[in-house]
């Protein structure tokens, strides 16, 4: 491995202006023109894939759609065929998103492997780039599929399950024009990958507290999501009294707000989160016999976490024991607490420290494509400042300033990026 240059010398075009407009123009691939959504498998999907692709090729890559609906790019290195540095994020969103979780990630990486094509700048290592399909999980409850297909961890039975039409994810699949017997072929073997890479929005409001642009990420929180469904009497509005009802609607806000408050009088950084509710049948004047909705807990240990979501189904079973509801809760999805590698974090440090940037190390409480990756590579994140913190919401926003200091580290880490255990590398 040559001793890498410093690219400080090597200026690079100010990409943040590049970044924005795409930003711009994926973030119009919706849904409804009303509110952002761009959801796994859907028209969407393949309009923005087909977007992404062809701003890979005009960067120097060979790029594909692979076997399950990520957009994958590949810059070669000074010889064909060599391990690469895998750059990525997603590019699907959640309903009423921001335009910036996740394609400020994968489109910087495009802009900056543009910037070394223009250059004409080949490395030790292969660059890819891949934008996962379905990082949100929004259609069928289980998030992360594309990079758990990518890294070889795909489960098989979400196949079968259902979105809120009634379409398996199977049938999803068929219906795009993928082969859902065929999610094999896009999982990647660990000798191909030096490490995993990426650049998100921190989604929170520390780095804008701090002034800071850019801040490196020490781990990403893990989390777990139950969906629980209650089950009463449903009857007429105007004629049970009330002493004799099992109203699946009012069980379901007494555990809403005992998550809540479980959760808020936590010292121990504990979030809950019901994010969806449906109640049946669904009339004003029929006391809802059924109703179904969704739990997501997260904590900043694993142990943490399990210990609260056993004490939350308890308090929830309690609640609906003496409701005379009926309760189903199960975990629809789990994802372990995961660290950034020291040796990759001491490089995103030096690059930010090389950009003239103050370092600031934090953890992520928002789940990423690395809670995949790292069964097949060591991973490294680096965070970009977002206006107010917000996120899975229409008012997220970087400035262009900002999304070029995070190009500029990631170029230059990118640059001069050693291979773990590599000379003048930490190991
Ligand atoms: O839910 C999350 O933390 C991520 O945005 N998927
Ligand atoms: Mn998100
Ligand atoms: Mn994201």
């Amino acid at each position: 491995m040559s001793e890498m240059m410093d690219s400080s010398a090597a200026h690079h075009a100010f990409l943040g202006d590049e970044i924005v407009a795409r930003i711009n123009a994926l973030g119009a691939i919706s849904e409804t023109p009303e509110h952002l959504a761009r959801v796994f498998l859907t028209r969407e999907h393949r309009a923005a894939a087909d977007l992404i692709l062809s701003w890979m090729r005009s960067a120097g890559m060979q790029a594909h759609l692979d076997a399950i609906g990520n957009v994958c790019g590949r810059y070669e290195g000074e010889v064909a065929g060599l391990p690469c540095l895998m750059l990525g994020s997603h590019y699907d969103t959640v309903r009423g998103a921001g335009k910036w979780d996740g394609p400020l990630g994968l489109l910087t990486a495009i802009s900056c492997v543009a910037d070394l094509n223009r250059r004409g700048r080949r490395l030790p290592f292969a660059i890819e780039v891949t934008g996962f399909a379905d990082e949100e999980g929004v259609r069928f409850a289980s998030t992360l599929l594309g990079s758990r297909a990518v890294a070889g961890t795909f489960v098989e039975s979400v196949l079968g399950t259902r979105d809120e039409a009634g379409v398996s994810m199977r049938e999803a699949m068929l219906q795009f024009g993928l082969d859902p017997d065929h999610i094999g072929a896009a999982a990647r073997a660990p000798s191909e990958l030096l490490a995993y890479l990426e650049l998100h929005i921190e989604q929170g409001p520390v780095l804008e507290k701090l002034n800071l642009p850019v801040g490196v990420v020490s781990a990403i929180a893990g989390a777990t999501r139950l969906a629980a469904s209650l089950t009463g009497m449903a009857g007429h509005a105007g004629t049970v009294p009330m002493v004799l009802r099992r109203d699946a609607l009012a069980g379901a806000a007494e555990c809403i707000v005992e998550i809540e408050e479980f959760c808020r009088t936590d010292e121990d950084g504990l979030v809950g989160t019901v994010g969806y509710i449906h109640a049946m049948p669904g009339a004003t004047n029929v006391i809802p016999g059924e109703v179904s909705f969704t739990i997501d807990i997260r904590a900043p240990t694993d142990a943490h976490r399990k210990l609260a979501v056993t004490d939350i189904v308890r308090r929830i079973e309690n609640i609906a024991k003496r409701r005379k509801l009926s309760l189903q809760i199960d975990v629809t999805h789990e994802n372990r607490t995961v660290p950034c590698a020291p040796w990759l974090k001491s490089q995103v440090a030096e690059a930010i420290a090389r950009e003239g940037f103050r370092v600031f190390e934090l953890p992520s409480g928002a789940g990423h494509d690395g809670m995949a990756m790292i069964d097949i590579a060591d991973i490294g994140m680096i965070f970009v400042r977002c206006r107010g913190g917000i996120s899975h919401h229409p008012d997220e926003h970087v400035e262009t300033s900002d999304a070029d200091a995070g190009a500029r580290v990631l170029l230059r880490l990118i640059e001069n990026f050693r291979p773990r255990g590599a000379a003048g590398g930490a190991s």
